[in-house]
């Protein structure tokens, strides 16, 4: 069980870049040198056009929606440094960074976006399941997950991606009962953005969020989410444990949502400008380079690869997604259960005579389904 002390959130990089002096922590990422800060800088600047693209996209008309990740650049990309290739990811909707240090394809990243296909990339290919809008569900998946792992003697962890809002979900609170009862491996990593679409966080809870996870007997700890070392650090320590038997770990992030909640949403009128400029003078992407600089590891060479990389990445997002063709509509009915199913069968046969210009009378049972 955790000690009940106060809580500060755990941070090794003080925003105008210089190191905070905290052994403990800073013993988890102490072999992390300036390859690896510098490969943290890059794929958060790599995250962040990408991001940018996806909203440019859905403001052209290209993209149905996007759910912009401005601002969690730090939370998405150090937590998926702590990550082995055999961990599997159970993410929400706004982990666009993730997926691209999990290594996948950015051409992949707006297809279900699109609205033109049913998922982005292939799940087991990265061990990463695909954006989910069911806020807080992916808490069960997780877990099962996890759980399954277990009994199977796999030495994996399980990393679940939620919100401040799912924090209140009845599907999170049953996923950490059931994780802390049967030990699982998942560490429940709650990006704390202050906001759920326009409720402020204090609206969620009178207590730090952290402190739910020890009422079911979970370890946790709050972190400063805009600071990519520090998540690397308590992530790794959350990923071990879990690996090594040690059952389920809580993260709460604390950072920001800089954009909208969706394409779809003005933030405007839920929020003050003042509050955006406070964040924005804690940026992540800043911080990190702050570090580099003060450090020595920043150069012009560096700087400008770094740039190169991420128009590059831009670039091929803009490129295939605005590419993708429409589907065949006759897709839709493929991948809808494993095995045929009468229903499906005889609605593709009619959707088929409709496409062919003949409307005709559909056969299709109707009776009971509302
Ligand atoms: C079960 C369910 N209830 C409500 C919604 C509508 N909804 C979509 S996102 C959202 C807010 C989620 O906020 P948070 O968990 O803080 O995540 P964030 O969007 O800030 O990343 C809500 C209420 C939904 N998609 N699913
Ligand atoms: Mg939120």
């Amino acid at each position: 069980m955790m000690p009940e002390k106060p809580i500060y959130p755990v941070q090794l990089i003080q925003p105008d870049g210089r190191r905070v002096l905290d052994r403990e922590n800073a013993a988890l990422v102490a072999d992390v040198g300036p390859e690896q800060l510098r490969r943290l800088y890059e794929d958060m600047v790599v995250a962040r056009r990408i991001d940018a693209e996806g909203t440019a996209l859905q403001r052209q008309g290209q993209l149905g929606l996007w759910a912009p990740l401005l601002g969690q650049e730090a939370t998405q990309v150090g937590s998926a440094h702590a990550l082995h290739p055999d961990d599997y990811v159970f993410c929400s909707y706004r982990e666009a960074a993730v997926a691209y240090c999990r290594g996948a394809d950015p051409a992949s990243i707006t297809r279900l976006w699109r609205g033109v296909a049913h998922s982005c990339w292939d799940p087991n290919a990265i061990n990463m399941t695909n954006p989910n809008i069911i806020v807080g569900s992916q808490g069960l998946h997780a877990t099962g997950y996890a759980y399954a792992a277990h009994l199977d003697g796999a030495e994996i962890a399980v990393l679940t991606y939620f919100g401040d809002g799912a924090s209140s979900q009845g599907d999170i609170a049953e996923a950490l009962g059931f994780a802390s009862a049967w030990s699982a491996p998942v560490v429940f990593l709650c990006q704390n953005n202050q906001w759920a679409i326009s409720e402020p966080v204090r609206v969620q809870s009178q207590t730090p969020i952290v402190r739910r996870a020890y009422g079911y007997g979970i370890p946790g700890v709050q972190v400063d989410g805009n600071d990519a070392l520090a998540v690397l650090a308590v992530t790794r320590q959350a990923i071990e444990r879990a690996r090594s038997g040690g059952g389920p770990s809580f993260i709460e992030a604390i950072t920001y949502r800089m954009g909208p909640h969706t394409t779809a949403d003005d933030p405007t009128r839920y929020r003050t400008a003042a509050e955006l400029e406070e964040w924005a003078r804690r940026d992540p992407i800043d911080r990190l380079r702050r570090l580099l600089d003060r450090e020595g590891y920043l150069d012009e060479e560096f700087e400008a690869r770094v740039r190169a990389h991420a128009d590059e990445i831009g670039a091929l997002v803009r490129r295939t997604t605005i590419e993708t063709l429409d589907p065949d509509p006759m897709e839709l009915f493929e991948h809808v259960y494993a095995t045929p199913h009468t229903l499906v069968t005889e609605e593709r046969r009619d959707y088929a005579a409709y496409l062919a210009g003949d409307p005709g009378e559909s056969t299709a049972r109707t009776e009971g389904v509302p």
